[in-house]
């Protein structure tokens, strides 16, 4: 077994994932509805971020800007540092939001967690996964219960943010290739754990996606023991 895959699976930890323009948005408001009419508690958190020093990595990771102290040349961010920055930001998050919200009971869903790594800086930026199972098991500790992956052809997705910013984040500046690994990288890893992935099709009207979503939540709730 993979060290990553032998890490215990927290049950009230929800992670959403997916390509850019997947509809993470519509999927976070149905996750979250359909926990709210159960009663359960609902804390909603992003990735890079989810507390004031995290947000403040997502900006080191993301801007796009040229600096004005950078004169002409921009310093490139290295594919080793993008990751370790991930982590940090993630590491913050998840001793100060995410542990103390689910030793009080709550449930976390997360948009993005640590499956993008795997699947951005892994198969995105060719990094050895080994490393990133070790900074996942050090830093983390624990996978979420329930990921629900939004797939999406990479090219109607790019299509659907195209003109949405002016400058289009570090990130999202990358080519189609970049993006097909790293949609790649996210099947293979619903492939090889089922139990844990629900593969969503994005490429459904908006509502049909949300429908789809809260489903799955659903029947993954009543599949399990401990009933909220
Ligand atoms: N990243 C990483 O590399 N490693 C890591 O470990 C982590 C993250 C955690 C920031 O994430 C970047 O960080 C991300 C991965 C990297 N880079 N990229 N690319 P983010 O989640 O903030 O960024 P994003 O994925 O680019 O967000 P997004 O493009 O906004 O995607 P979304 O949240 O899934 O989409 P949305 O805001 O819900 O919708 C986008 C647009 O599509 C909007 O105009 C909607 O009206 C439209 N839309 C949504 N659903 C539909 C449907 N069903 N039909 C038609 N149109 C739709």
């Amino acid at each position: 077994m993979s060290s990553e895959g032998a890490l215990p699976r927290h049950p009230r930890l929800i992670s959403l994932e997916g390509g850019e323009g997947a509809g993470k948005s519509t999927a976070l408001a149905a996750v979250r509805d359909t926990l709210a009419g159960r009663g359960c508690e609902v804390l909603l958190t992003r990735e890079p971020g989810g507390t004031p020093l995290a947000e403040q990595i997502r900006e080191l990771l993301l801007s796009n800007r040229p600096s004005p102290t950078a004169g002409l040349v921009q310093e490139r961010l290295g594919a080793e540092t993008e990751l370790l920055l991930m982590f940090a930001a993630r590491a913050q998050h998840v001793q100060q939001v995410i542990r103390p919200a689910l030793q009080r009971g709550a449930f976390v869903v997360c948009d993005r967690f640590t499956d993008s790594s795997y699947a951005y800086q892994g198969e995105g930026r060719g990094l050895d996964r080994r490393w990133i199972a070790d900074l996942e098991r050090r830093t983390v500790g624990m996978q979420p219960g329930l990921t629900l992956l939004l797939d999406l052809d990479v090219r109607e997705g790019r299509a659907r943010t195209a003109g949405r910013d002016l400058w289009p984040d570090r990130i999202e500046s990358e080519q189609d290739d970049f993006f097909e690994r790293v949609r790649l990288g996210f099947r293979r890893r619903a492939a090889a754990e089922p139990e844990r992935f629900r593969v969503i099709d994005a490429s459904q009207p908006p509502a049909a996606v949300g429908a789809a979503v809260a489903a799955a939540v659903a029947r993954w709730l009543d599949s399990r023991r401990e009933l909220p």
